[in-house]
């Protein structure tokens, strides 16, 4: 096959720059409504969704194209921006549900080229700027939600019928297939096509999309084409996966605030501390890292996040080596930090600096080296105590966000088995026979265990197989973020014939991990309570003590 290695980039690549950009940044967030009494009524919780939020008009949306002009816009600092934050790739919308086209565009006049006073191809301009700089550049496209465009789905929430409503055939056939055409033909190399809200997509809609996209062959797609299309991206979507997706390549997605693209009133900035941390928890977990910015509608990436994403290119001039290139953790979970490793070094990025200088690495190999990437010159002494790796270390993090220390070890990792890999679980419901409780030791991410319908509760009950020392559990849940799910856990192990508790607590929907004080038991039971739905797990592991 040509394209067997058309992901070894992207896995290497770790970090990318995710752009939202439309001429949804006119209002800012924004939107005034009038009321009838002469009196008006704001709302500037929006984003990109304005227009559907705000059940905005087509032809109301469309003048803020006629004041979108970007004159500050420079693909060159753009680019520079994620250069410097160390981002190898780009993702920019290039057309988003509103339907506005952000390229030049033969297919439809609703384009920045052709509706704004702005006149120029931004997309050119970056497709440019990115092989000057040597970045991948990929586009977003809403393939299926298109609410400028008559027949983009789904014709049943549409608020504006006579310009909206239509044929999603004829949608696709003379909007969506031919942009794309346009998008991965007229701007050189396109390294990922971002699909996104499959909304009423057929198989036989997809296939046609997917055609035009199986026409370049190094093409990634990801996993939002709809129609039963699996694509090469897993994609979380605001949240971390708990234990990411082992065998899959995803991609977690999230903004710097709580916008994707530009609101002006909110200053809910997470720090380049918070950033660089989920950096490199996702790569811990195998995964990549699409950190979003909503430029201006002057063209302009917020200071803010160029400041903070220069912060983020600090920290990795200093210990790409540990993110970069590398693979997924690969032994327990530890509490006070997270681990990658590239061939025969493991990294540990200490988030917790040990007081008394003794770090404790549940890794059982024979260590050659330890040094730190701060100061590669100085080898640290170890020592091998059972299956943990004792590493004596300066007495001050020489790091306040993430210190890393390197261990350079001989053979293959010699990891201990998972804590569930002898057990059995029971359940008081199962929905049917695809939802299992059997499902909570899958690692695959469709995968889920349900409680039996119109069940609110069940109780999940674990033979370990023998007596082990368990201090964590990790809960993996199907849910997405916007849902707002949550559950209501309590696990406890069997003491003798008593139940006793060890913690309970709330997930958010997504997936919850905690560290507890050790216990040795073969037995464990956990409770899930859902006001909502019948409980769903997609995965349970346990963790040794640290
Ligand atoms: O492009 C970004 C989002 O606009 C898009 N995906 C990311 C990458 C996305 N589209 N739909 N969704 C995400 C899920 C739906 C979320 C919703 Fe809402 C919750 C729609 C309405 C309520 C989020 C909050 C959007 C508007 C308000």
């Amino acid at each position: 096959m040509p394209n067997d290695h058309k992901m070894d980039w992207w896995k290497d690549a770790r970090f990318g720059m995710f752009i939202h950009w439309g001429i949804y940044s006119v209002p800012a967030g924004k939107y005034v409504f009038n009321l009838p009494n002469g009196q008006y009524k704001e709302d500037i919780t929006q984003g990109e969704w304005i227009m559907n939020r705000c059940k905005i008009p087509v032809a109301e949306y469309r003048k803020y194209a006629e004041r979108f002009n970007p004159i500050k816009f420079n693909a060159e600092e753009w680019v520079l921006s994620a250069k410097a934050a160390g981002q190898k790739y780009i993702v920019i919308t290039a057309k988003h549900h509103d339907g506005f086209a952000m390229f030049k565009s033969e297919t439809s006049n609703y384009n920045i080229y052709d509706a704004t006073p702005f006149k120029r191809d931004p997309l050119k301009e970056l497709a440019e700027a990115c092989r000057k700089y040597g970045i991948k550049l990929g586009f977003y496209y809403s393939q299926a939600q298109d609410w400028g465009h008559k027949g983009g789905a789904p014709n049943k929430y549409h608020w504006d019928k006579a310009a909206q409503d239509g044929s999603m055939d004829a949608y696709i056939d003379s909007i969506a297939a031919p942009q794309v055409k346009e998008l991965l033909t007229n701007y050189g190399d396109v390294a990922v096509l971002w699909w996104d809200t499959p909304k009423d997509m057929t198989p036989t809609l997809a296939q046609k999309l997917d055609s035009i996209t199986k026409l370049h062959p190094y093409l990634i797609t990801n996993n939002r084409l709809g129609g039963g299309i699996r694509g090469d991206l897993e994609t979380p979507e605001q949240y971390i996966p708990a234990a990411g997706y082992p065998g899959r390549n995803w991609e977690v997605c999230m903004t710097v605030n709580d916008h994707w693209g530009y609101n002006a009133y909110d200053d809910n900035w997470k720090s380049s501390k918070e950033l660089i941390r989920k950096l490199i928890d996702i790569a811990s977990k195998g995964g990549n890292f699409l950190l979003n910015v909503g430029p201006t509608a002057e063209g302009i990436i917020p200071p803010v996040c160029v400041n903070t994403l220069k912060e983020i290119g600090d920290w990795l001039k200093i210990n790409g080596e540990a993110i970069y290139g590398t693979t997924a953790n690969p032994f327990d979970y530890i509490s006070w930090g997270r681990a990658t490793r590239k061939g025969q070094k493991v990294f540990i990025h200490v988030f917790d600096w040990p007081k008394n200088g003794k770090l404790n690495v549940p890794f059982a190999n024979t260590v050659t080296k330890a040094y730190l990437l701060e100061d590669t010159a100085t080898m640290l002494p170890t020592k091998t105590i059972g299956t943990k790796v004792m590493v004596t270390v300066p007495k001050i993090a020489p790091d306040k966000v993430a210190s890393v220390l390197v261990l350079e070890f001989k053979g293959e990792p010699n990891i201990l088995p998972k804590l569930t890999e002898g057990a059995t679980a029971k359940a008081s419901s199962e929905l049917d026979t695809t939802h299992g409780v059997n499902k909570i030791f899958s690692t695959y991410p469709k995968d889920f265990y349900s409680a039996a319908k119109d069940q609110k509760e069940t109780t999940i009950e674990l033979n370990l197989g023998k007596p082990l020392a368990v201090a964590g559990i990790m809960l993996a849940e199907p849910w997405r973020t916007w849902e707002n799910k949550k559950q209501q856990f309590t696990l406890s192990y069997k003491d003798g014939n008593e139940w006793k508790k060890i913690t309970d607590g709330t997930t958010n929907g997504t997936g919850h991990t905690e560290m507890f004080k050790e216990v040795t038991t073969q037995w464990l039971r956990l409770q899930l309570t859902n006001d909502t739905d019948p409980p769903r797990l997609n995965q349970l592991l346990l963790y040794r003590p640290d």
